[in-house]
């Protein structure tokens, strides 16, 4: 599989709040939360993956969620693109991965809302 170690620094972020709205981040976090430089930590051994989303404002673990709503993850490998389908309440949730160079690509989607966000390698 490919290989996604190491810190990775956002550079872009489009239409994180649409996502954050549609998971009902209520206002005031949302407003603090589009504007962060995310850090995104990544220990992995081959299938296995230990993956923290960090900030100066608030830190997300991938088994936790951020708008304790119950759902069920499912990650699998679609080439070297990481592909999780998260089934719960919300409507097409879920994420896909993938490195191309030296920049980490993560789309996050909810409902018909779609967040493009590219990190780079530290
Ligand atoms: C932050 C800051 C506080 C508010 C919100 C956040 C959202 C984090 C998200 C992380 C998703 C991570 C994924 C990782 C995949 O490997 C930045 C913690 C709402 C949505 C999909």
């Amino acid at each position: 599989p490919a290989d996604f170690n190491g810190q990775w620094v956002m550079v872009t972020n489009e239409n994180f709040e649409d996502i954050m709205k549609a998971i009902d981040i209520d206002f005031a976090t949302r407003k603090i939360a589009c504007h962060l430089t995310q850090t995104k930590v990544i220990v992995q051994n081959g299938d296995k993956f230990e993956t923290k989303t960090l900030s100066t404002f608030r830190n997300y673990e991938v088994t936790k969620g951020l708008d304790n709503r119950t759902v069920q993850t499912l990650v699998t490998w679609d080439g070297d693109k990481l592909v999780a389908v998260q089934k719960g309440e919300k409507a097409n949730r879920g994420w896909m991965q993938w490195i191309e160079g030296d920049l980490l690509h993560l789309e996050i989607h909810v409902e018909d809302k779609v967040c493009k966000q590219v990190f780079k390698k530290k």
